[in-house]
């Protein structure tokens, strides 16, 4: 891809980035959930779902309950990625958009599908990045998306060359100050920024058990909700919309509990959400022309 810069740089440069890259390169939980989902219709996610379950999956022969379970899961997280792309704003096809920790290209190909345009996927995790350009190989897009061994922190995209960047669960892996600061350089001005995470909810206090043990179980820090506001105004890109999605995921986490693929955090994101020490966040963001 022209837009992007030949790094002389390396790209994972910490021992921490080392880490996080061998747990997306041979996920030591069960990958199921996300395999056996992304066979449904060949979108592969990893985020988590939004909106109401049609609950009626539960009943019925119970020789294919799990198959329905699996294909109303993955109903849920496509319905998560909707929702971040109809947040994107006005996208054309010239435009180029940037998702920052791709993973398995999902969120990417629903983009370049909606909006006709160019998608960049960075990730660290060098299985992700082959397992999504097969993606877009077998879905014949190559032409104008691909993925690339890059940090999201140090993307080598030149600089104001995307129309917006999104996050679909990625921030927990970085610092935010350094991850808006490569965002702000790339977005084009007047560009958007769309982050759906999981914060922990500072109004309440310091950090629950449960939040510590989503983090030791996928690897990851999660962020103080404040964080994310101070970051993104040091970086010059102010918030336009901020949706609380906590009450649009739980029931996903519900119906997750039903499922034989349940990897067995499920409990600890309900307990968290319900104990209201963790969020599911929305948050729009547009950088302003300096
Ligand atoms: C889930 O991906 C996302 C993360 C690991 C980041 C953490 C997210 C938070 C909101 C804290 P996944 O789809 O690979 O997870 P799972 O295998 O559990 O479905
Ligand atoms: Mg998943």
């Amino acid at each position: 891809m022209t837009i992007v810069n030949t790094p002389d740089r390396s790209v994972l440069r910490t021992t921490y980035q080392r880490s996080v890259a061998a747990y997306w390169n041979n996920n030591p939980n069960d990958d199921r959930v996300n395999t056996e989902l992304g066979k449904v219709d060949g979108l592969y996610h990893h985020h988590y779902g939004i909106g109401e379950p049609d609950w009626s999956v539960l009943e019925g022969p119970e020789k294919t309950r799990q198959e329905r379970i699996v294909r109303e899961l993955h109903r849920l997280e496509t319905a998560q990625a909707d929702y971040l792309l109809d947040n994107l704003g006005a996208v054309t096809p010239d435009d180029r958009l940037i998702d920052g920790g791709s993973g398995r290209g999902g969120t990417s190909f629903m983009a370049a599908d909606r909006f006709g345009c160019h998608v960049d996927g960075v990730s660290i995790s060098e299985y992700q990045v082959g397992f999504a350009n097969d993606q877009a190989e077998a879905r014949g897009v190559t032409e104008r998306v691909g993925f690339h061994f890059r940090n999201m922190l140090d993307t080598g995209f030149v600089d104001e060359s995307a129309r917006a960047i999104w996050t679909n669960e990625t921030t927990m892996y970085v610092d935010l100050f350094d991850l808006f600061d490569e965002f702000a350089r790339v977005l084009e001005p007047g560009g958007r920024y769309v982050c759906i995470t999981g914060c922990s909810n500072d109004v309440t206090g310091g950090r629950s058990a449960s939040v510590s043990w989503i983090d030791a179980h996928y690897g990851c820090m999660i962020h103080p909700r404040s964080e994310y506001f101070r970051a993104l105004s040091d970086s010059g890109l102010v918030p336009t919309t901020v949706v609380d999605l906590t009450p649009d995921t739980i029931p996903y986490w519900e119906l997750r509990t039903h499922s034989e693929l349940a990897t067995g955090v499920e409990q600890p994101f309900l307990t968290a959400y319900r104990e209201g020490s963790f969020q599911y966040l929305m948050i729009v963001a547009d950088k302003v022309a300096r």
